[in-house]
């Protein structure tokens, strides 16, 4: 075992950052936080479960990326206007924010009785939400809009479930509410920490190396799944082209606050921030779905993990 990559990714000594005594009304659990800078403070957009079971979403405001103060009212509840009640009457869940020009873009998962699919809202300002359109059938979830179009197309990563398994695929778009020309783009790796599973987490993050991801995969085990996070390169003109792949995990369940909770093994991202003066990323991601954490590494230590040892699929 390579020791030092383990420790590529430090968490933050005083985690769990939120936990559910933090959030001001009654709820089970939060976990897997959507992220954005906005003007000076940092965004968590909270995926917080009411005790009956369904998600929807709080915002938490912070200084400095560490200490967060929470609002007193969720800023997205299930819908109660067509067509989207129809489709999140089991819950909003794991948002992922990009900005683009003014505004910032909310990809998240509305689930029912039909499945998990995607939905678009968005923000100017983390005050006033507004759903665009429901952007997919189901099943499909896991989706991170890129921050820029690319040869004149808004451009997505995304999870359908099919019968071949849960695999990353891309798709473009004109116009961010009609999709396709999909393709399937990384897939889940026999023997690998990432053989069950796999699915977009952090909006993609542009690099001079190309379009970096960090993505969670899943192990099944005879003790239930377990949730891990790896990093992916893409090629920064035609980002359906892998060009690296962690080997091995950047961050693995290890912590009390990851091994227990609702769903045990669990570190599973929605967002990251990068600091452009130190190169640094902050890594949030939610802990065994019952708590949010946060952990940061050096850019270049995601890439060298994606680049090492990298074998074209
Ligand atoms: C995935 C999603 C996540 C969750 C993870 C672990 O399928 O539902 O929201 O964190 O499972 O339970």
């Amino acid at each position: 075992m390579d020791k030092g990559r383990q420790e590529l990714v430090k968490r933050y000594r005083e985690n769990p950052i939120i936990r559910h005594d933090d959030i001001p009304v009654p709820c089970n659990t939060v976990f897997n936080a959507g992220t954005a800078r906005h003007k000076d403070e940092y965004i968590l957009l909270l995926r917080v479960e009411a005790l009956e079971g369904k998600s929807f979403f709080m915002l938490a405001r912070s200084r400095d990326g560490f200490g967060f103060n929470i609002e007193e009212v969720p800023v997205m509840k299930p819908a109660q206007d067509r067509p989207f009640s129809i489709y999140e009457k089991r819950g909003i869940e794991d948002p992922r924010i990009t900005k683009i020009d003014d505004t910032y873009y909310i990809l998240y998962t509305a689930y029912s009785r039909h499945g998990p699919r995607l939905g678009l809202a968005k923000t100017m300002d983390f005050k006033t939400f507004e759903r665009i359109a429901l952007i997919s059938q189901p099943e499909n979830k896991d989706a991170v809009l890129f921050p820029r179009k690319i040869k004149g197309r808004f451009v997505r990563f995304d999870r359908p479930s099919t019968p071949g398994g849960a695999d990353m695929w891309i798709s473009y778009s004109e116009d961010l509410v009609h999709w396709g020309d999909s393709k399937i783009v990384m897939e889940t790796r026999p023997g690998f920490w990432d053989s069950r599973k796999i699915g977009a987490g952090v909006p993609p993050i542009e690099t001079d190396k190309g379009w970096l991801e960090i993505y969670h995969g899943v192990k099944q085990t005879s003790g239930g799944n377990i949730y891990r996070l790896g990093c992916a390169i893409f090629d920064l003109d035609d980002p359906s082209r892998i060009i690296g792949r962690s080997k091995i995990p950047v961050l693995t369940p290890k912590e009390y606050y990851e091994r227990t909770g609702d769903v045990p093994n669990v570190v599973f991202t929605c967002g990251a921030i990068l600091e452009p003066e130190t190169e640094e990323v902050k890594i949030y991601y939610g802990a065994s779905d019952t708590c949010i954490c946060v952990a940061t590494a050096k850019i270049e230590d995601l890439l060298e993990s994606a680049i090492s040892g990298f074998e074209e699929p």
